[in-house]
């Protein structure tokens, strides 16, 4: 399969996270993309190209000029707060809640940290910008290869980015990779794009941006919110707003599913996807499902990943694939691209 791979992903290395009230190492590491590129060489499964030049603006077509404003400057702003910062990852501390203002946007950059995020768990540093942006350009260049004739195409990136929405970071993700994807589809001309987001976690992000279109519709299969980050948005009773009501469909399953119960429900999401007729298809793929996953809950064993790559090869769909999540490092390369020779060999 033709992978879009760039190698400043590494400038992205944040050192803590906010857990259970300590800060601990992150789990979202450059090594999980390793092994992802190390198991595609191995098999030989399609060539490593680097992403075409992007422009910038192509990310407004799916965030908010002021969040990517803050995003792009936000390392230099947090090392201007105090020279010792520059060895210390940016976290935010302070969120706006109920009631309280967001239209104004505070001077204070901690205050503005937080308006733009949801967790502490996502630290921003030097590199986190480029990498992002970087990995944006993959995902816009995979949709690119396959507007231009390709079957389908993976974008092997990180930091992930299903759980970044219209002005908001969190969750390790800053830029939607898969939203850029989609929208680069549809500029394209194909009339109607269906989002799959097979990660463990829901997509909070993707659905965010589109939740009032009818143009791209969105599909999740994830552990639920009652008992699962990130906890406030995708349950089965979110189903788009406006035009696009009916264009967003949640299938939130309890922890310890295992891979027939999980089949069974991407079973659902594809008939809805061909029901809506869509013209192509993203995968945020993300392989936290996984059995061994450290932060995650469902019990797919790797051979299941073979399955899952056939059932998504038989919608017949043009597909955009999109690394997310999947944190059992030593099995993220195995897992990963065996839903892409699935797939391939369907
Ligand atoms: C990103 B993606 C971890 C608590 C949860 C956030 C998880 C973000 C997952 N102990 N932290 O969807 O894989
Ligand atoms: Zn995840």
């Amino acid at each position: 399969m033709l992978t879009i791979y760039n190698d400043r992903h590494v400038l992205h290395q944040g050192k803590v996270e906010m857990f259970r009230g300590e800060l601990v190492p992150c789990f979202e590491v450059p090594a999980r993309v390793d092994h992802v590129k190390l198991e595609l060489e191995r098999r030989k499964l399609g060539a490593l190209q680097a992403p075409d030049a992007f422009d910038d603006a192509l990310l407004a077509r799916v965030h908010a000029p002021r969040y990517l404003d803050f995003i792009a400057h936000a390392w230099d702003e947090w090392v201007a707060l105090d020279p010792a910062n520059a060895t210390r990852d940016a976290l935010p501390s302070y969120w706006p809640t109920r009631g309280m203002r967001t239209d104004v946007l505070p001077k204070s950059f901690p205050a503005r940290m937080g308006l733009f995020s949801f967790d502490a768990g996502t630290p921003l540093m030097a590199g986190s910008w480029a990498a992002s942006r970087h990995g944006a350009a993959c995902a816009w260049t995979a949709a690119q290869r396959v507007i231009g004739g390709e079957r389908a195409a993976f974008a092997l990136t990180r930091p992930p980015g299903h759980h970044a929405g219209p002005d908001f970071f969190g969750g390790y993700c800053f830029l939607n990779n898969a939203a850029v994807a989609a929208q680069a589809l549809r500029d394209a001309g194909i009339g109607r794009v269906a989002v799959l987001d097979v990660d463990y976690h829901h997509g909070n992000g993707t659905q965010a941006i589109f939740y009032d279109r009818d143009d791209v519709h969105f599909a999740s299969l994830h552990g639920d919110p009652l008992t699962d980050y990130p906890y406030y948005l995708g349950h089965a009773d979110e189903r788009g707003a406006g035009r696009g009501e009916g264009f967003n469909h949640n299938l939130p399953l309890p922890r310890g599913t295992g891979f027939a119960a999980w089949r069974a429900a991407l079973k659902t999401a594809l008939e809805r996807i061909a029901a809506v007729k869509a013209g192509a298809l993203v995968v945020s793929l993300g392989v936290d499902t996984f059995e061994g996953d450290p932060i995650s809950g469902f019990r797919l064993g790797s051979d299941d990943y073979l399955r899952m790559g056939e059932d998504l090869a038989r919608t017949g769909l043009p597909t955009v694939f999109v690394f997310e999540g999947g944190y059992a490092v030593d099995d993220v390369g195995v897992n990963a691209v065996n839903v892409l020779e699935g797939f391939a060999q369907a």
